[in-house]
């Protein structure tokens, strides 16, 4: 309720009717609805409304709590009872998440609301949940905690011969054993060559000694997310391998040692992207250094070069994961959850970073 009255104000104070919101998983937080299908109508004042269809009715009566409920007919959609509720006539402007509604609703609305101000609204929601309660903080700590306990596990299952598909299911099989929800994400298993593949999902391909293999994935953990990346080493490596190893090391920790309250994305991204190309490896990192963390695995701050309009502050909580990758060759990502706090980050992850030989 704290979150809807707080959204309520945010609503008033942009001069809005109401909000119109879309995006589920800021509708999971919200009212705690967890299904796929469903359309949450805030109003400035008064209760909010909240519109799914038959196959969440009992669910509803479960999770759903501080809103109005419309079960739709099976032979209607979510938009066509809105207009039925005529929920729109008493106002003149209402915003929607611009970034999250697809275009034949807005269309819809547009022509059947002709009276109405539509306003294309960025982060409304998204702005709330960047700031970080303790009790959201310990969730994302215990996502964090189960994925260390996993990679600690599985890290000793790897050997020569094994899948990088095999180790992918290890690893959601022990998020899951080990207290978790499931996967954060599809879990990424990149060795070898395809080490160079920032985001490779796992593949049939066996490793083998003397590659890199980055296990990349996260836990969920009753509606909050962990992130994690470690490249581990299967037997000695190439000295280069070594090499991007120990860059990405010193870039990552820099990033984490000058985080502090009040510089921006961009600064920060400055901090692991400077290390990297004074070591020559500038145009071998080519994404960000972090991403906000929580409700969603990509959240808001943005810390990369486009993070200029975030200020880091208190109560956030992202990724720091800066990572070289080298057609042909390989590549290395360390990536850490971390915690703002007063004066700088708390680390959340416990595993090693020294590069593991397996
Ligand atoms: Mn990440």
């Amino acid at each position: 309720m704290a979150r809807l009255a707080k959204l309520q104000k945010t609503v008033r104070d942009h001069g809005l009717d109401a909000l119109l919101i879309t995006h589920l998983p800021n509708i999971h937080y919200l009212i705690g609805y967890s299904g796929s299908n469903g359309i949450l109508i805030v109003p400035a004042q008064g209760k909010p409304h909240f519109f799914t269809d038959f196959r969440y009715k009992a669910q509803v009566k479960l999770e759903v709590a501080g809103a109005k409920i419309t079960i739709v007919d099976r032979e209607r959609t979510l938009l066509d009872a809105i207009v039925d509720k005529q929920l729109f006539m008493d106002f003149d402007a209402v915003g929607f998440e611009e970034s999250r509604i697809p275009f034949w609703m807005h269309d819809f609305l547009r022509k059947k609301f002709r009276h109405l101000k539509l306003v294309a609204k960025k982060e409304m929601v998204e702005s709330m949940t960047m700031i970080k309660t303790d009790d959201e903080i310990s969730m994302i700590q215990k996502a964090a905690e189960i994925g260390d306990m996993v990679f600690d596990k599985v890290i000793q299952m790897i050997k020569p011969g094994m899948s990088e598909r095999e180790i992918s299911a290890e690893i959601s099989y022990y998020s899951k054993k080990m207290g978790g929800d499931g996967d954060a994400f599809e879990v990424i298993v990149a060795s070898g060559e395809r080490s160079a593949l920032p985001h490779g999902t796992a593949s049939e391909k066996k490793v083998k000694k003397g590659e890199m293999i980055t296990l990349d994935f996260g836990v969920r953990y009753r509606g909050f997310n962990s992130d994690m990346t470690r490249t581990v080493a299967l037997g000695k490596v190439s000295t280069e391998l070594q090499k991007m190893y120990d860059v990405v090391r010193v870039a990552q920790q820099r990033a984490i040692d000058k985080a502090r309250p009040g510089m921006n994305g961009r600064e920060l991204d400055n901090v692991a992207r400077d290390y990297i190309t004074l070591h020559g490896y500038g145009s071998k990192f080519g994404h960000g250094t972090g991403h906000g963390l929580g409700i969603e695995v990509h959240e808001i701050p943005v810390i990369a070069q486009r993070g200029e309009r975030f200020t880091l502050e208190p109560y956030q909580v992202f990724t720091i994961e800066p990572g070289i990758y080298i057609e042909g060759l390989g590549g290395v990502r360390i990536e850490d959850d971390v915690i703002m706090r007063k004066d700088n980050v708390e680390v959340i992850n416990k595993s090693p970073k020294e590069l593991i030989v397996l």
